[in-house]
């Protein structure tokens, strides 16, 4: 299990990797940097590789999953791997009737909003996301000392999808559902952390570093909303971790507010979007976390000058803190230029090598 894997880890080098040490708040050779959605989206490899399969089936074969998670490790020299997969991957896995629609993202068939639908979520075992097990034995053979991120999407963020039935701008029936009945939220909020934390339990035992719980669109609620209604939740999945001793990162979009209760959850890394600097985000964090950002996904679309400027002003706000993984403020956007992050991941090493 968990330990002969920290000792294959620990044989390769990865736990002394400059990633795992700034998650570790210690010191570094030089500032780690890695990009959410690295894998697929702007390589024409991965476009290429994925041709003609579907979104999740291509997450269900352990070989086309091990050679997407690669692409961008061996195109970028990024500081670490991060698992190619989706976060709808583990409710598909227990039967839920869900497909990702290309253009559209996750669309559940059977939206929940009764507690009849509740009947759709059952736990999740090793031996529903067997594949899972296999692509990661593949590919920590291939990493060597370079770690790997498992993720998963955190409860509010999985709710919204299973809730609306698809991407949503304003979260409209997910917030009737909490607002209007607090209790069926509350046990559909009881259910999802023991499937999203067996289903980051499986990448751990398989050998992830690391792991991210995503929880891209909770930035849609209040500090007090969020306190009562998902943080405890969200805490489930960080408790239920914790005995692996592998950094927790916690990320969402908009959550300039809810910095401070996303590291109280029990994240050991919390991740800032770019619209809070890292100096500010440390104070609302507070001590003893390090921070993962944050640099405007767009700004890729400006000259390598401005790029650089601006990719300068994220490393001067994180001078001071006491441990910085480089990483855009959300996702690498589909139409950005692979040549531009490749120049970035250079950047951000020269600059901060020590
Ligand atoms: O680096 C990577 O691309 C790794 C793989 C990855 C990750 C980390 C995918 C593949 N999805 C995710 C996480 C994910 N999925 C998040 C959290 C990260 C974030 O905020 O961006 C979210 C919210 C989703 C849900 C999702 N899946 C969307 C967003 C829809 C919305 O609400 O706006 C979309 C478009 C998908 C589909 C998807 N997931 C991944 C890929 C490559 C795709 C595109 C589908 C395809 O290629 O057919």
């Amino acid at each position: 299990g968990a330990d002969v894997n920290r000792d294959v880890e620990d044989a390769q080098g990865v736990r002394e990797s400059a990633f795992l040490k700034a998650c570790r708040r210690e010191p570094v050779p030089h500032t780690p940097v890695w990009f959410m959605r690295q894998a697929g989206r702007s390589l024409p490899e991965y476009k290429k590789v994925r041709e003609g399969i579907p979104m999740l089936e291509s997450c269900m074969r352990p070989e086309l999953v091990t050679e997407i998670t690669l692409q961008p490790v061996r195109r970028h020299g990024v500081d670490a791997a991060i698992y190619f997969s989706d976060i709808v991957v583990p409710l598909k896995a227990i039967g839920i009737d869900l497909d990702i629609k290309p253009g559209v993202g996750p669309v559940v068939e059977n939206p929940i909003r009764t507690r009849a639908d509740l009947a759709q979520l059952r736990d999740l075992t090793p031996e529903d996301v067997s594949y899972v097990t296999e692509a990661i034995g593949l590919l920590t053979a291939e990493l060597g000392a370079i770690p790997l991120i498992g993720f998963a999407g955190a409860p509010f963020t999985l709710a919204s999808y299973l809730v609306e039935g698809g991407p949503s701008r304003n979260h409209e029936h997910t917030k009737a559902l909490m607002y209007g009945d607090p209790q069926l939220w509350a046990d559909l909020l009881d259910r999802l952390p023991e499937i999203t934390a067996a289903f980051l339990k499986v990448q751990i035992e398989a050998g992830a570093s690391a792991v991210q719980l995503f929880d891209s669109w909770v930035g849609a609620l209040a500090p007090a909303d969020y306190r009562r209604s998902v943080l405890p939740a969200s805490r489930k999945v960080f408790d239920a971790v914790a005995g692996y001793g592998v950094p927790r990162i916690h990320f969402g979009v908009g959550t300039g507010e809810l910095l401070g209760l996303m590291g109280e959850a029990g994240a050991d890394v919390v991740g800032v979007d770019w619209r809070v600097p890292l100096d500010e985000a440390a104070r609302r964090v507070g001590p003893g976390k390090a921070l993962q950002g944050n640099l405007d996904p767009a700004v890729l679309f400006a000259s390598t000058e401005a790029v650089e400027e601006k990719t300068r002003e994220v490393l001067d706000a994180a001078a001071g803190l006491e441990g910085h993984v480089f990483n855009l403020g959300h996702g690498v956007l589909p139409t950005t230029d692979p040549d531009a992050l490749t120049r970035l991941v250079d950047y951000v090493h020269t600059q901060t090598a020590r």
